[in-house]
């Protein structure tokens, strides 16, 4: 048993147990029809950094949250780590201590660095990290995206609009990139998935890369877009947390385009976000917190997760993609999402 069960826990697991026995006797034992009467489980949710503006950490928490509401016995607590990445170990240690979490969930690809140092100290910790690859590792579950067909997809999709004739396409072929921070991830999947992609369209686009140098400033993501649509760029690539709003901002004054990454963000700026990569990080959540509540997930494992099983995809289902996007443009972006979710195109990941 954990160490804190509140008193309130303490009377549910009562009136459940309860509730059991007496349905057990009554229903002749049919297990499928009494409530669960298991143990508290207990998950903290480790956000490393906020979650508001991030989507790929809003999709964390409500995943955690759906599957959390299906069990009596299990809780979650979602707890921000903030932006100064050097406190992230400090403050996970707290959680680990605390002896409270059965599990502690986390999401980003420098977690498991983070998950590994605590979990020399507290043997018994349990984590999992989505959004991230570390194998072997008892205490660890960790699953990675396949983020080069991720980038790919809206690669393909900028070189079709930097090479069309929408009304704020220019002759030159010219695409942006704009980073929050450098990171393995990025420089290893997204950025070669995104020039295949462009380049799968037309060999001579250029990628203008730039980097914020964080995940929250808005008003430097704006001056770096303003600066890109100056030097030619059309159409940029924002993977930048928060501070995408700036990149949206700028594009949207200059009649330019915007590739938004891990959620479906056309609603935001309609006509000027005109296609969304995602993850389905929401339902990967919700179906491994499950496991792990129902003891069936399995730790010192690291898995990949790809177009072909619907974790990474493209939203083209949205009316507003269809809305602004040709048609000549969303016939050509089907048969390469057709290639990638079918299987028939596989883009490796490679080890880094
Ligand atoms: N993505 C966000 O959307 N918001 C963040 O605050 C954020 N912080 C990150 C911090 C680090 C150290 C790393 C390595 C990645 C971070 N990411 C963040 C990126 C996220 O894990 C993912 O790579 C991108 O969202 C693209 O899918």
């Amino acid at each position: 048993m954990k160490k804190h069960i509140t008193a309130i826990k303490k009377v549910i697991i009562f009136t459940i147990l309860t509730a059991a026995l007496t349905l057990g006797i009554l229903g002749g034992c049919s297990k499928k029809e009494a409530p669960k009467a298991e143990e508290p489980y207990d998950i903290a949710v480790f956000i490393p950094g906020v979650v508001a503006g991030s989507p790929i950490y809003e999709m964390l928490v409500a995943g955690a949250e759906q599957a959390a509401a299906e069990y009596e016995q299990a809780g979650i607590k979602v707890v921000e780590g903030g932006f100064n990445q050097a406190e992230w170990e400090e403050k996970m240690t707290g959680l680990a201590a605390s002896g409270d979490y059965d599990l502690i969930l986390t999401s980003n690809p420098a977690m498991p660095f983070v998950c590994r140092e605590v979990a020399e100290s507290f043997p018994e910790q349990k984590f999992l990290n989505l959004d991230a690859y570390l194998a072997d590792h008892p205490q660890i579950h960790t699953v990675l995206y396949n983020q080069v067909e991720q980038a790919y997809m809206v690669g393909y999709l900028g070189g079709l609009i930097t090479t069309g004739d929408l009304p704020g396409a220019n002759p030159e072929l010219k695409v942006g990139l704009i980073a929050a921070q450098q990171y393995p991830a990025l420089d290893k999947m997204m950025r070669p998935g995104f020039e295949r992609g462009l380049h799968d369209v037309d060999a001579a686009i250029e990628v203008d890369f730039r980097v914020i140098g964080n995940w929250y400033d808005a008003g430097k993501a704006a001056d770096l877009a303003h600066s890109m649509f100056d030097a030619g760029v059309d159409v940029i690539l924002t993977i930048a947390g928060g501070a995408n709003q700036g990149v949206i901002n700028a594009a949207q004054e200059r009649g330019k385009y915007v590739l938004y990454f891990d959620a479906n963000g056309y609603a935001i700026a309609p006509g000027t976000i005109l296609g969304c990569a995602v993850l389905r990080q929401d339902r990967l959540t919700y179906e491994r917190v499950k496991m792990a509540v129902e003891g069936g997930l399995e730790f010192g494992v690291a898995q990949v997760v790809h177009a072909r099983e619907g974790y990474v995809d493209f939203v083209d289902d949205d009316p507003l993609y269809t809305e602004h996007v040709p048609e000549e443009i969303r016939v050509r972006m089907d048969a390469a999402l057709n290639a990638l979710r079918k299987g028939e195109l596989t883009l490796e990941v490679p080890s880094f």
